[in-house]
C-alpha cells in the first residue's frame, strides 16, 4: 500500500517550489524575453520538484516529451523516484504546473503574472488538451447562478442578484483578443464593466473569487490547461467555473489555417478519453480530486498577491496556499534570507 497524501503537509513543500519558480522569473521582469522568463521558470520549478516527497506525476505541464524537455506531461517526478527510494512511502500524486502564468506580463513587468501548481491524488485533475477553453467563472455567492449557454446579460443579471447589486455595478474580467468582440459588446450592453487584460486569465479567474478584489466574473476564452488550475484554486476558494473546449476557427475568429483540423483534435480528444467535445465541464469535472492543492505565488505586483522583491542579502515573496482537506487560504508571505547572521530581517 502506497503512503496516504497528506496534502496539507505536502503543500508546505509545493509552496517551496511555486516560490523559486516565481523568484526566478522576477530577476528577468521586464527583459523583453518572454520565452526565456518562462525557461527559468521552469528550471526552478523542476529541480525544487525533485525534492517534494511524493511520487508525482506531471498530468498538465509545458506540453508533449517532444517539445518539453522538462515538466513534460507523464513525466515522474519528486524525490519517491530517487536511486534507492522505497516507493511505498511516498504518497502518488498528480501534478498540473504553470510556473509562469503570464510570461509577456513577466517580460513586460506589467502586473498580475504568477508561477502556479495544483496537485492532487492520483486521478484528480482532469488530463485536458492544450487546446481553447470558454469559460466563466464566479466566485461563492454567485455559485450555482451562472450557466455558460446563457446569454451574457442572465448571467450577468444573476450574479448581481446573487451579490445583491446593479448590474452596473459588476466588473467582468476578459482578455482582450478579436475573437470576444461579441462578448465584450454583450457585457457592454448588459451594462457591466469591464477590465481588459492583455493575458492572465488565470489569476483573473482567482480574483473573481475573492471578495474585495472588485472582481466579479471572467468571462471569454483562454487556454484549456489553466482551466483546470481554475478548477482547482475554485475548489479551495468555494467559487465555480463552467467551461467547454473550442476548437472551431469561426469560434476563435481566426482563418482555417491557423488552428489543427477539427478531425485531428477530435481524434486526439478521443485518445485522451473525451468522446464529448462539446461538454460543459464544471469545477468537479475538472478538478474531482478529494485532496485538492492549489499554490500560486507572485511574479509580478498583482491584484491578489504582491510580485518578488529583492534586497541585499535575500528576497522576499508572496503566495497563496489552499488545500480542500484543511480549509485553510493561507497567504504566505516569505523572506527568503541570503545574507549572514547580521542580516536584518524588515516587517
Ligand atoms: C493567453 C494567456 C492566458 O490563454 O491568452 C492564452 O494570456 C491563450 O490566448 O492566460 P491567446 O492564444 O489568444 O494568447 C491563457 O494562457 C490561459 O488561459
Amino acid at each position: 500500500m502506497a503512503q496516504e497524501l497528506n496534502s496539507v503537509n505536502i503543500s508546505l513543500d509545493f509552496l517551496s517550489v511555486c516560490e523559486a519558480a516565481a523568484i526566478a522569473a522576477a530577476r528577468t521582469m521586464g527583459q523583453g524575453d518572454r520565452k526565456y522568463s518562462d525557461h527559468v521558470a521552469v528550471e526552478a520549478m523542476r529541480e525544487k520538484m525533485d525534492a517534494v516527497p511524493m511520487r508525482g506525476r506531471i498530468v498538465i505541464g509545458e506540453g508533449e516529451r517532444d517539445e518539453a524537455p522538462m515538466l513534460f506531461i507523464g513525466e515522474e517526478v519528486g524525490a519517491g523516484f530517487h536511486d534507492g527510494a522505497d516507493p511505498e512511502e511516498f504518497p502518488e500524486v498528480d501534478i498540473a504546473v504553470d510556473p509562469l502564468e503570464g510570461t509577456n506580463l513577466c517580460a513586460l513587468g506589467a502586473n498580475n503574472a504568477i508561477a502556479v501548481l495544483a496537485a492532487s491524488e492520483r486521478g484528480g485533475l482532469l488530463n485536458a488538451p492544450d487546446i481553447y477553453m470558454d469559460k466563466i467563472v464566479v466566485g461563492p455567492s454567485s455559485r450555482g447562478a451562472i450557466d455558460i449557454d446563457a446569454p451574457v446579460k442572465d448571467n450577468l443579471k444573476a450574479i448581481a442578484r446573487r451579490l445583491s447589486r446593479d448590474i452596473e455595478d459588476l466588473t467582468v474580467i476578459v482578455l482582450e483578443r478579436s475573437r470576444h468582440k461579441k462578448l465584450i459588446g454583450d457585457v457592454r450592453e448588459a451594462g457591466a464593466r469591464i477590465r481588459l487584460i492583455s493575458d492572465g486569465d488565470l489569476s483573473a479567474g482567482i480574483s473573481a473569487a475573492v471578495a474585495g478584489t472588485n472582481i466579479h466574473a471572467l468571462m471569454g476564452i483562454g487556454g484549456a490547461p489553466e482551466g483546470v488550475l481554475t478548477a482547482a484554486a475554485m475548489k479551495c476558494l468555494n467559487g465555480e467555473i463552467q467551461a467547454r473546449l473550442v476548437f472551431d476557427h469561426e469560434r476563435l475568429g481566426v482563418d482555417k489555417a491557423k488552428v489543427p483540423p477539427a478531425n485531428e483534435v477530435l481524434a486526439r480528444l478521443r485518445e485522451m478519453g473525451i468522446n464529448d467535445p462539446n461538454k460543459v465541464y464544471d469545477t468537479n469535472d475538472l478538478a474531482p480530486g478529494r485532496k485538492v492543492i492549489f499554490v500560486a505565488t507572485g511574479v509580478t505586483d498583482g491584484a491578489l498577491l504582491k510580485g518578488v522583491r529583492f534586497f541585499g542579502a535575500g528576497r522576499r515573496t508572496h503566495s497563496l496556499v489552499m488545500t480542500t482537506e484543511s480549509r485553510h487560504i493561507r497567504f504566505v508571505d516569505t523572506v527568503h534570507v541570503e545574507g549572514g547572521p547580521d542580516t536584518v530581517i524588515r516587517f
